[in-house]
C-alpha cells in the first residue's frame, strides 16, 4: 500500500495526503485502496499526462480546423434514402437475412450521467410522457420483439448488449428485472461496464477528491465502448452466437431503429467495414457531430470542438458545407472490431469537457458545489476511430430526420432535444404510419402506435378506414 502513496506523491499529488494524520487507521486504508483500482488501470503519471495531451488536442483542435483539409464525405461513401428509396428494399431484405441467420447484436450505450436532462435515474428509465407512459428502455425492446417477430421463421434472438457506467449499472440491471426484460429472453440481455476516469482541476495538474477518502470519477466517455468490448469478452461471446455485424446506438434517441435491415444490409451490400447514420443538420449550430473527411479521412467533427466558420461554411448552392449530422448510430463488422480493436484502445485521444465538480478540498476539509467549471473530466468519443477505417471500406446513410432521429437530450420547458419533442416526435411519426395504412386520423389528433406492432410502419393494413379522432390512444399488439 505504501507504493501506492508513493506512486501519488511522486506524481506530485500531495493533496490527497494533506489530512493523512487526521484520518483513523481504516480510512487511511480505504483511501490507499480506492487509490490502487486506480493506479492498478493506469499510473498516475500517465493519466496526468493523457489530461496535459488532451488540453493540448483540444487548444490545437479548434485552431485545426483550419489548416487540415476537411471536406464532405465522397459520393463513393454517402447516400441518401430521402427522396430516393430505389435500394431501400433491397438494403432491407439483405438486412433481414443476416438478422434471420442470427448474425446481428444490437450494442446500446447507456453509461452517460444524464447531467443536462435533470434526472437521478438512468435515461432509459426516462418516461417522456406517451399515453402509454412507456420508457425509452422498453420501447427499445418492443423495436426488438417486432424485429425477432418479422424473421420469425428462424426462430432468432438479437442479443442486446447494454453498456452502463458505474452510476448507471445497478439502476439499469434493476429496471429491466423489475419488468422481466419487457417480454424478453434474459439471456438474450448481456449488462457489462465502460471503464471510469478520476477528474482533475482546471489546469490537469491535480486530481479531484469526492470526499477524504476517494477521487472524483467519471465515465470514460462513450468512446470507451471499445476497451469495454474488450475487457468484458464481448467478441468472444459474438463468436460463440455466430455474430458477424453490429449496431450501436444511443439510449436517448427515442427513434432509434434498432438493427435497422436497411441500414445493415446497406453496410453488408458495399462491404462497408464500418458505417454510420446521417440526418441534415437543422442549423449551423445543432449540437450535432459533422461526418466528413479530414485529409481525405472519414472523420466526426464532434459540435463541442468546431469553429463557428467551419459549422457556417456554405457550399455553392448556399447550403451548409458540412451538413451530415453524426446521431451515433453505427454500424461494425465484427471482422474489423477483431482486427483493429487493441490499436484502437491504445491509440484513442481524450477529451477535455469542463464541468462543475462538486469536491473535496483536503487542505480546508470542505466540500464545494460549484457554480462555474472547476475541473476536467477526460473522455474518449466513439467516432475518433473512424480515420483508421480505409474511406472504400466506411459508409454513411443519411435517414429521414422525422424517422429516426429525436434525442433526449434536456430536462422539460428546455428549447429543443427534451421530453417534449421526444414525445411529439414518437407520435408523429406512428401517426403518418397510420396514415400511409389508410387509417383517417382526424387533424389535431395523434395515436401512439407500439412498435411491437410495427417496427417501421409495417403490419398496420387492418387500420385501413379507420376512423382516429381522439388523442391519447395507444395500438398495441
Ligand atoms: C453525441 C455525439 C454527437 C451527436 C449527438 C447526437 C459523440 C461523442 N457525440 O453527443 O456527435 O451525435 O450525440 O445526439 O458520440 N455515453 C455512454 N458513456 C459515456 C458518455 C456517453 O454510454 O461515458 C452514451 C450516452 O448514454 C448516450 C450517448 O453515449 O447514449 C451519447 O452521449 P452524450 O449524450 O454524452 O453525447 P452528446 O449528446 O454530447
Amino acid at each position: 500500500m505504501t507504493d501506492t502513496k508513493q506512486l501519488f506523491i511522486e506524481a506530485d499529488q500531495t493533496q490527497l495526503f494533506q489530512n493523512w494524520d487526521g484520518l483513523s487507521p481504516e480510512d487511511q486504508q480505504i483511501l490507499l485502496s480506492n487509490l490502487e483500482k486506480i493506479s492498478s488501470k493506469k499510473a498516475p503519471a500517465k493519466l496526468l499526462e493523457d489530461c496535459q495531451h488532451a488540453i493540448e488536442f483540444s487548444q490545437a483542435n479548434s485552431s485545426k480546423d483550419a489548416d487540415v483539409n476537411v471536406q464532405p464525405l465522397p459520393h463513393t461513401s454517402y447516400e441518401s434514402l430521402i427522396g430516393n428509396g430505389d435500394n431501400e428494399d433491397e438494403y432491407r431484405q439483405v438486412g433481414l437475412e443476416a438478422i434471420g441467420k442470427g448474425e446481428v447484436a444490437v450494442i446500446l450505450m447507456a453509461g452517460g450521467q444524464g447531467t443536462r436532462l435533470g434526472s437521478s435515474q438512468p435515461k432509459g428509465c426516462y418516461d417522456i410522457g406517451l399515453p402509454s407512459k412507456k420508457s425509452l428502455f422498453q420501447i427499445q425492446a418492443e423495436k426488438l420483439i417486432r424485429l425477432q417477430e418479422m424473421v420469425e421463421a428462424n426462430k432468432v434472438e438479437i442479443p442486446w448488449y447494454i453498456m452502463t457506467s458505474g452510476p448507471t449499472r445497478a439502476a439499469t440491471e434493476a429496471y429491466f428485472e423489475e419488468h422481466q426484460y419487457f417480454g424478453l429472453r434474459k439471456e438474450q440481455i448481456t449488462f457489462f461496464n465502460q471503464g471510469t476516469l478520476p477528474a482533475f482541476d482546471l489546469t490537469g495538474e491535480h486530481f479531484l477528491m469526492k470526499d477524504p477518502v476517494s477521487l472524483t470519477e467519471s465515465p470514460d466517455g462513450n468512446g470507451g465502448l471499445y476497451r469495454a468490448i474488450k475487457e468484458n469478452g464481448l467478441i468472444e461471446d459474438f463468436d460463440k452466437r455466430g455474430v458477424k455485424h453490429v449496431y450501436m446506438y444511443c439510449v436517448d434517441n427515442v427513434l432509434s431503429k434498432m438493427a435497422d435491415p436497411v441500414f445493415i444490409g446497406f453496410a453488408i451490400k458495399h462491404g462497408f467495414e464500418l458505417a454510420t447514420k446521417a440526418v441534415r443538420k437543422r442549423d449551423a449550430h445543432e449540437s450535432v457531430g459533422l461526418i466528413a473527411t479530414k485529409n481525405s479521412k472519414p472523420c466526426v467533427i464532434e459540435y463541442s470542438e468546431i469553429s463557428n466558420e467551419l459549422a457556417e461554411a456554405e457550399d455553392e448552392e448556399g447550403l451548409l458545407k458540412l451538413r451530415a449530422g453524426n446521431i451515433v448510430n453505427h454500424y461494425y463488422l465484427v471482422d474489423l472490431l477483431k482486427r483493429d480493436l487493441g490499436q484502437w484502445c491504445e491509440t484513442m485521444p481524450y477529451h477535455i469537457a469542463k464541468k462543475k465538480i462538486p469536491a473535496y478540498d483536503s487542505t480546508t476539509g470542505k466540500y464545494s458545489k460549484p457554480t462555474e467549471p472547476n475541473g476536467i473530466k477526460l473522455e474518449q468519443f466513439i467516432f475518433d476511430v473512424f480515420e483508421t477505417v480505409p474511406l472504400d471500406k466506411f459508409g454513411c446513410l443519411e435517414v429521414d430526420r422525422s424517422k429516426e432521429f429525436s434525442p433526449l437530450k434536456n430536462g422539460p420547458g428546455s428549447n429543443n432535444d427534451n421530453p417534449e419533442t421526444s414525445r411529439l416526435a414518437y407520435l408523429h411519426l406512428g401517426t403518418s404510419w397510420l396514415k400511409d395504412a389508410g387509417a383517417i386520423v382526424k387533424d389535431g389528433v395523434l395515436v401512439e402506435v407500439s412498435n411491437k406492432l410495427s417496427y417501421a410502419g409495417e403490419n398496420l393494413s387492418q387500420f385501413k378506414g379507420q376512423v382516429f379522432d381522439k388523442n391519447g390512444t395507444t395500438l398495441e399488439k
